[in-house]
């Protein structure tokens, strides 16, 4: 061991990780990676910001010899953070290996080492199984701004290590620890938090080992106070020789006044070059993002720089913010090396989820060398990208799925689609499709085939739960378009939403060509008809035009998010402003 703090961070290579290193750097810290299983040697202080799925994190550091050296530092007694996968990965084993063994996807890279049981262990350091959450009631996965509950009686009420009852924290899981009146997990459990009628372990605190099922590094600046003061504290103690806890509470007495699940409030950026070739944030009406005025030529709409427009709503409280390269259909977009450094730079600027879009598929370079959508997730990924969002590549899987299964059979993936392929690698709460549909009016032209087909997706005007006057006693069912609006498919929105989740989507960012950039509120019958449907988190988009509207498609629809553009970028109305009007409504906003 050396003598001076060397601060280390573990990077199996998956996932996120700039991010906690933006983070650190932010608070004035320098730190080393863990490159090599010799360096676990020289840590005095190691955190670990798992991501992506805990077999993968299992195989991974197994096959780079890492495993038994980081179960080693565990033990010595040098403090530990663990984060997400980096928490669970302290646990016994995961019911997410199971889950992936178990389901149907042929011919992957993973499947060998899924079969050997060995990956589907964690540390064991905590005798207690990672369990799944029940799509009841809630989606899943859990993504979002929840609260903490301390499990222990608190000195200082309300508040520890930096963490508070009174913040919200960044989660995004399928899978947790759930919390039980059973010493094997109370034990080490810190705080609970409530998602739905389930109560799990947020944070785990015992010796020398803290870890946190959300992502500090992701949470503003409540998350930062939570690692500054592990590095400020942070001292050895040989793990379980802990100073005796007081009693845990029990799960009932948990149970009762921890659920604070908040509503999400994000900006979306629609980046693209302009016709000077400069990248620029636009944003369109129905989707045409160029000036109405002939005599200007048509240029493309500029609204901005993204780089400073993400940072100013990062300051505005924006919870999440999403990128959407609205034209890299035309490019490939690893030579898109503008819009990697946009993401590198935002990265740089907020600690709140981001979303990086357009692009996301196979693609094949002017050169010749072909490059996997895993390959150019991976990329964004790396620039600090939280999830990605996959739009027209996603169209051509479920279509695909459909042809497959043919007439009434059962859809399933092939392994081969993007979707699959990074949930596979970062998990499904990585993954995120973008829907752009469009509505199609029935009118008597309509052939009766089209009309049967729909039935059970249309809106009837009667049945509509927001009819605007032009749309009074009309019918209508959504279709799917690929390419910004520019390819209509046959497919329906429903279709589309049904398959990607499937095919292993973690989220659905449902956007609207009839409502964007109009004012006139979001689609409700849409986002309802799209909302039933699937069991994952929807983010309602398109047409926000105040404050109301907000508030209306939360309690009329239950989205867990709901995003606008224009409104934003315009500067007409303030995320502060939108998020106190929810709150008059009695919505939980952080
Ligand atoms: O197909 O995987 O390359 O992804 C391309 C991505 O770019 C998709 O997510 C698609 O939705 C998006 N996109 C393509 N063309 C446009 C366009 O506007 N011409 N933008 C476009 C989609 C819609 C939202 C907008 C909301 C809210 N933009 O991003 O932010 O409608 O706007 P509002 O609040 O102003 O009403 P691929």
């Amino acid at each position: 061991q050396t003598s001076s703090s060397e601060l280390y961070v573990l990077d199996y290579g998956a996932g996120n990780v700039r991010s906690i290193a933006n983070t650190l750097t932010k608070l004035g810290y320098s730190f080393k990676w863990i490159s090599q299983p010799e360096d676990f040697a020289k840590a005095d202080k190691l955190i670990f910001p798992g991501v992506g799925a805990f077999s993968t994190a299992v195989s991974n550091l197994r096959s780079q010899g890492l495993f038994k050296p980081l179960q080693d530092y565990i033990a010595s007694g040098r403090p530990y953070f663990g984060i997400c996968i980096g928490m669970q990965i302290l646990f016994k084993d995961s019911l997410e290996a199971r889950d992936l063994l178990a389901s149907t996807i042929g011919g992957t890279e993973n499947e060998g080492a899924l079969t050997d049981e060995a990956n589907w262990a964690g540390l064991g350091l905590i005798d207690w199984e990672i369990g799944k959450f029940v799509p009841k009631g809630k989606s899943v996965p859990h993504m979002g701004w929840n609260g903490v509950t301390f499990v222990r009686d608190n000195a200082e009420p309300g508040q520890r290590d930096g963490l508070s009852e009174t913040e919200s924290y960044y989660f995004v899981h399928s899978y947790c620890a759930p919390y039980a009146d059973d010493p094997r997990i109370s034990s080490w459990a810190n705080s609970v938090t409530q998602y739905g009628e389930e109560v799990f372990v947020s944070t785990i605190k015992k010796g020398n080992v803290f870890a946190t099922q959300f992502h500090p590094e992701k949470s503003g600046q409540a998350g930062l106070e939570v690692l500054r003061a592990w590095l400020e504290s942070a001292t050895n103690a040989a793990s379980g020789q802990d100073v005796p806890q007081s009693a845990a509470r029990s799960l009932s007495a948990l149970k009762q006044n921890v659920d604070g699940f908040r509503k999400r409030v994000i900006a979306c950026l629609d980046v693209r070059s302009n016709d000077q070739g400069d990248l620029v944030v636009t944003k369109g009406d129905q989707y045409d993002v160029r000036e109405k005025d002939e005599a200007s030529g048509r240029q493309v709409r500029n609204l901005g720089k993204p780089v400073a427009l993400t940072g100013r709503y990062y300051n505005a409280g924006a919870d999440e913010i999403c990128l959407l390269n609205i034209t890299s259909f035309r490019n490939s977009p690893l030579r898109d090396q503008p819009m990697l450094e946009v993401v590198r730079k935002a990265a740089n600027e907020v600690y709140v989820p981001l979303t990086i879009g357009g692009g996301i598929k196979d693609t094949v370079e002017p050169d010749g060398t072909k490059r996997s959508a895993l390959e150019v997730a991976s990329e964004y990924f790396r620039a600090g990208a939280d999830k990605v969002s996959i739009g027209s590549e996603a169209v051509i899987a479920v279509e695909k799925m459909m042809e497959r299964a043919g007439s009434g059979g059962h859809w399933t993936g092939d392994g081969t689609s993007a979707i699959e392929q990074i949930s596979r690698a970062y998990g499904r709460q990585a993954v995120v499709v973008s829907i752009d549909p469009k509505r199609v009016y029935i009118s008597p032209e309509t052939s009766p085939e089209d009309t049967e087909r729909y039935s059970k997706e249309t809106v009837v005007g009667a049945s509509s739960l927001y009819t605007l006057e032009t749309e009074k006693g009309k019918s209508w069912w959504y279709q799917c378009t690929m390419n910004g609006g520019r390819v209509l498919k046959s497919l329906s929105a429903v279709e589309l939403a049904r398959g990607v989740e499937v095919l292993g989507a973690g989220e659905i960012l449902l956007n609207s060509i009839d409502r964007d950039g109009t004012g006139l509120g979001f689609d409700l019958d849409l986002i309802q008809l799209i909302k039933s449907a699937v069991s994952i988190p929807v983010v309602a988009s398109s047409g926000a035009g105040n404050e109301d509207h907000f508030a209306d498609v939360f309690q009329k629809t239950q989205v867990e998010a709901a995003l606008a553009a224009g409104i934003f970028h315009r500067g007409e109305v303030e995320i502060s402003s939108v998020k106190s009007r929810c709150r008059e409504h009695g919505l939980k906003m952080r």
